[in-house]
């Protein structure tokens, strides 16, 4: 994944850039948004080079308390013909994903991306990629320690912040790597507990509205698959995916899946699937979208009665 060879064009392309554009997919999660903020800090550290941090959707109000979050920009606030030296794209999964920075990216001279996501059509003309990755954080860590790149406090705060999110809390972890990561975060003085804290930091609104839809699940083939529904009036109370739906519905003994529907728009409807110990990326793969093994979405646009019957087609099929 990291080599002398593509370590030598890294360095040489970032030292010679006049300017560099950070982003990840649209609606960053805790992963996306802290490797950003970690890596472009790094690089402002390491080779005293400034560089701009953008993002397109909402950021969690959860995140709000993670360092140097007010140094990523909505892209309408860029120059709109900004045309970046070198773009660094990460956790992104799919071009699609990427939503409005996407033109800064065509327009950049060169493109690297840092992901953990399968993904065939890649965008990287050099490519830091691990699928078996717990977090792109993780991949960012080996950057900074094989590279020996000074770091604060504060990166390392934001890596532990993304493992954290993108691991479920350590839950969804599968390999000792990221263990060891964590740990060496700890010895040099990050906080879990302060991290765990600062992220419970949702508005009233959106737990009553997670709840709510918790308890309007309706299930499906033996109580083996959930379906909750947060229909549009209700989508603006919702910060972030909907994890507290998510992780309720997963400890119910038996249950094998559980599909969270989100009516963004009319004829837009965004898909978490979960699956304990069973697949579900393959679904979200043919609803247009991917993922994760146990843990992966997509975006449809089409009516939320025909994705929810798309959905218990799909199940149907799987769970028989
Ligand atoms: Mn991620």
């Amino acid at each position: 994944m990291i080599n002398a060879e593509k370590w030598k064009i890294f360095d040489e392309k970032i030292r010679s850039a006049g300017s560099i554009l950070l982003c990840a997919h649209k609606n960053p999660d805790g992963d996306a948004i802290c490797s950003v903020l970690a890596l472009a800090h790094l690089i402002e550290m390491n080779y005293d080079k400034e560089v701009v941090c953008t993002y397109d959707g909402n950021i969690p109000d959860n995140l709000d308390e993670v360092p140097l979050r007010r140094r990523i920009r909505f892209f309408e606030k860029l120059d709109d013909d900004f045309a970046p030296d070198v773009a660094i794209v990460m956790d992104y999964g799919i071009e699609r994903n990427i939503g409005g920075p996407h033109k800064f990216i065509e327009r950049a001279k060169f493109v690297i991306e840092v992901d953990h996501h399968i993904n065939d059509n890649k965008i990287g003309n050099l490519c830091f990629d691990d699928s078996d990755a717990a977090a792109t954080a993780e991949i960012v860590y080996k950057m900074m320690r094989y590279a020996g790149w000074n770091s604060d406090l504060m990166t390392r705060c934001l890596l532990m912040t993304a493992i954290i999110t993108d691991t479920g809390g350590f839950k969804y972890v599968k390999r000792g790597d990221i263990l060891h990561i964590a740990a060496e975060l700890v010895d040099s003085g990050v906080n879990i507990q302060r991290i765990v804290n600062d992220l419970a930091n949702k508005p009233r609104k959106t737990i009553v509205t997670e709840a709510t839809a918790v308890g309007a699940t309706e299930f499906y083939y033996k109580n083996r698959l959930g379906v909750a529904i947060i229909n549009s009036s209700q989508y603006k109370n919702l910060d972030g995916r909907g994890e507290t739906v998510l992780n309720l519905l997963g400890q119910i003994r038996g249950l094998d899946y559980v599909a969270l529907l989100k009516e963004q728009k009319p004829n837009q409807i965004g898909v978490s699937l979960r699956g304990r110990f069973k697949r579900v990326d393959h679904i979200a793969s043919a609803l247009g979208g991917g993922g994760h093994e146990f843990a992966a979405g997509a975006v449809v646009a089409d009516t939320l009665e025909n994705v929810k019957a798309r959905i218990l087609e799909l199940f149907r099929k799987e769970i028989k």
